[in-house]
């Protein structure tokens, strides 16, 4: 995960960003239905979490149709796709509610940045596009209404401040030291590791040049020495 923190959204600008991405998600929906009542207090539900890609592969004709993107279907693999999707999950929902879940929490949909992030789907390339080899719009819309039908509430995980690793620096006069932290007003000029391969809008601020990414993500490398002092 610590190589996520170089793109955590600057935290001054945080809450509006999150707050658009509110917005933005409904927009790759394409069935509006009718709302299903969230439960009063969530600490009475039993949630039951699911990694989506490896809980249960109910279509295997889209395991591998993010290969071009680099992620191919590699059941084999520690951080390869192994098949889990929306279809796979709505097979598998009576065994859900035989073990007294009231709710599933489902992996991040989002369309990821291709590599070793996509079968976890925690390193967003493109928020308002459906990650395909989790099934279509429709298989997720299914599903879920088949989970409200028994009874199962569904959350779908959203992360707001980070996305996946597309971007570096390696400018080594201007640059020294990169990923170390340093604290603002220092910090590191940006860039795509490879220009044909960007975040999508608004994240791909390209109508500067040079892109202004620090305008999106902040500068300063990792956050590191993380320190619980003992006794707290
Ligand atoms: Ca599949």
């Amino acid at each position: 995960m610590k190589k996520f923190l170089h793109h955590v959204v600057a935290s001054a600008t945080g809450l509006a960003r999150a707050f658009f991405l509110l917005l933005a998600l409904p927009s790759i929906v394409t069935t509006v239905r009718a709302a299903y009542p969230s439960p009063t207090d969530w600490r009475n539900e039993n949630i039951y979490q699911i990694l989506t890609d490896r809980f249960y592969d109910g279509n295997p004709s889209n395991d591998n149709v993010e290969a071009s993107h680099g992620s191919p279907y590699a059941p084999t693999a520690n951080n390869g796709i192994n098949g889990g999707d929306f279809q796979g999950i709505e097979m598998k929902l009576d065994y859900i509610k035989s073990l007294g879940a009231t709710a599933i929490w489902i992996s991040p949909i989002v369309f990821n940045v291709g590599g070793t992030s996509a079968y976890h789907g925690y390193g967003a390339q493109d928020f308002y596009t459906l990650a395909p080899h989790w099934g279509t719009m429709t298989d997720l819309s299914n599903m879920v209404e088949a989970a409200h039908a028994r009874g199962i509430k569904v959350i779908l995980d959203l992360v707001c401040n980070h996305t996946g690793t597309l971007i570096t620096t390696n400018n080594a006069s201007t640059n020294a030291g990169w990923p170390n932290y340093v604290a603002p007003p220092g910090g590191y000029q940006l860039q795509y590791i490879n220009n044909s391969n960007q975040h999508a809008f608004p994240f791909n601020p390209t109508n500067v040049s040079p892109p202004q990414l620090s305008s999106i993500f902040h500068t300063n490398g990792n956050i590191d020495a993380f320190n619980y002092p003992s006794g707290t």
